[in-house]
């Protein structure tokens, strides 16, 4: 299929190869997800990718139509086409990629990775001719190498190829031991300008995302983590700093930490703090944490390092709930990380879960009442979504779970959850939680203690009993 495109090695350290990375993120006019953010791993691919001499063109279609996105790709005239893709993507990468195969790229290679095409890579392979499986930096420059000598992937661990009628695997990847060794993400190939005009349209500051950490050592029944594994590994404080003040230097108000859970480890978010602190680096940031790893030292070391807010996935009002989650927290944890947080100034933000399977309506109402009783800034719910590879999707996949080309739900409805499988809760009763819960959190804050006590309580006796009755 690409045994006819030229490439050369211009000298030991430069490849005169031409690849395109491409990000196929439509965000829809009737999309009210509210977080866009550049593709990191894309980033870190082209800087590993420009170490080596390689001409990159990185095409974010965040704020594109495929037609853009395809005449650009096609003008780039590109040897390789690197997609990334994830759970809610295939779609979008599968018809992005056979349109460009159609359009005068078909003696490209094709190659995708990421976290949904590292899990089950044989979706993808109608369509591309390999699968990268796991981190990318290091997979896609020796595959960059091997095409430009001509030679054969056999040796490229990390890869999933189809050679006819097979399927070859070259056998796993170890992951990046140390992080520092890594070229910071290529942020002059994102589209700064566009992100930033579109936080300031919609929130009035500017934010873009970076990453300290791989790997999560927790393992809860819900979470999909094929790329990172369950070993934590950290990036050096200098290092972070550094990147911290190239991203205040690019003229953005606030950092977004994408790490699973950046407060992970403990002693080395106060050095983070205390850098941050000391370099004097003025911009804001927030991040996400788990609730067991918060408690006043740490919230008021956050909050003098430029931190304004946090996010816990607390996930259940109800203990028994998070126990089947594998959550390994409880609502009492819950409880005081939130208030640790406020107190010393930080906006709180969760996220929650209702209608997981085992819940009963006393569960999914105990999450309602907990989750609009707290002191938060931001409350989000969603129903569980069963990614493949997650002991929930085990769980339910004889459901009727139809994870095949799911996107998130493009409509308008207020709640935009979708139900991929058969659960004891109607999507309708579950996306009433959904309502009843955001009426009583936004009630309680604008009516105060009176106001509540006297609209607020009767609306939620009326209303649990309404949901008590739904199917
Ligand atoms: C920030 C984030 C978001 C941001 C936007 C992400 C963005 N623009 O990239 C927001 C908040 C919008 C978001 C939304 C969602 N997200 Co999200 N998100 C993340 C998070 C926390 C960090 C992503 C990141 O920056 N990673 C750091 C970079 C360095 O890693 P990477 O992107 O994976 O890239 C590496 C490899 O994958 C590989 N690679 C990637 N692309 C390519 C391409 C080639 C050619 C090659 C060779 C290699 C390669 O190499 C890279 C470098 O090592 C991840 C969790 C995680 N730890 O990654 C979840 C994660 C990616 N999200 C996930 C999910 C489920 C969602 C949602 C569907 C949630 C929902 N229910 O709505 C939505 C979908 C939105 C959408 N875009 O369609 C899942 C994906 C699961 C899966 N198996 O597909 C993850 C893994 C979280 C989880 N543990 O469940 N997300
Ligand atoms: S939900 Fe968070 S804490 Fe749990 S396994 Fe996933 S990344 Fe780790």
């Amino acid at each position: 299929m690409f045994e006819n495109a030229t490439f050369s090695v211009v000298n030991k350290n430069k490849m005169a190869v031409k690849v395109a990375l491409v990000y196929p993120y439509f965000h829809p006019a009737n999309d009210n997800s509210i977080f866009r953010f550049p593709p990191l791993g894309l980033g870190y691919i082209a800087a590993a990718l420009k170490k080596r001499g390689v001409e990159v063109e990185l095409v974010d279609c965040t704020f594109m139509q495929q037609r853009e996105a395809v005449e650009r790709i096609k003008r780039f005239k590109p040897q390789i086409v690197g997609f990334y893709s994830m759970f809610s993507m295939k779609k979008t990468t599968l018809e992005l990629a056979y349109t460009l195969r159609n359009e005068s790229l078909d003696g490209c290679l094709f190659v995708v990775g990421g976290p949904l095409p590292s899990w089950a890579p044989e979706g993808f392979l109608d369509v591309f001719d390999v699968v990268a499986v796991g981190e990318g930096e290091q997979t896609m420059t020796e595959l960059v190498e091997c095409t430009a000598l001509g030679k054969d992937f056999s040796n490229v661990k990390g890869l999933v190829i189809r050679e006819g009628k097979h399927v070859v695997n070259t056998g796993s990847r170890p992951f990046i031991e140390d992080l520092d060794s890594l070229a910071f993400p290529t942020r002059d190939l994102f589209d700064n300008e566009a992100y930033k005009k579109y936080y300031h349209e919609h929130f009035g500051y500017s934010t873009t995302s970076m990453i300290t950490s791989r790997g999560c050592p927790f393992s809860c029944d819900f979470c999909s983590r094929p790329i990172f594994g369950a070993d934590m590994r950290t990036r050096s404080v200098g290092n972070i700093v550094d990147e911290v003040e190239e991203i205040a230097a690019l003229g953005y108000d606030r950092v977004w930490f994408s790490d699973d859970c950046f407060t992970l480890n403990r002693n080395h978010l106060l050095d983070v703090c205390g850098e941050i602190v000391k370099r004097k680096v003025d911009i804001d940031w927030e991040c996400l944490s788990r609730v067991d790893t918060m408690d006043a030292q740490v919230a008021e070391w956050m909050k003098r390092a430029g931190c304004i807010g946090v996010f816990f996935g607390i996930e259940s009002g109800n203990d028994s709930v998070l126990s089947m989650m594998k959550k390994r927290i409880t609502t009492t944890q819950a409880q005081s990380a939130v208030y640790a947080a406020k107190a010393a100034g930080l906006k709180v933000g969760a996220f929650f879960i209702v209608g997981y399977p085992g819940e009963s309506n006393k569960t999914v109402l105990d999450t309602v009442r907990f989750a609009s009783g707290l002191p938060l800034d931001y409350l989000s719910f969603t129903l569980p979504y069963p990614i493949p590879g997650t002991p929930l999707y085990e769980r339910v996949k004889d459901l009727g779970v139809s994870i095949e080309d799911w996107e998130e739900p493009r409509n308008y409805r207020l709640i935009r959850h979708k139900l991929l499988y058969a659960s004891g809760f109607s999507e309708g009763k579950l996306k009433f939680a959904i309502g009843k819960a955001q009426a009583q959190f936004y009630g309680r804050r604008y009516l105060g203690k009176i106001g509540y006590g006297v609209l607020g309580r009767p609306f939620e006796r009326l209303t649990d009993f309404a949901f008590e009755m739904m199917h």
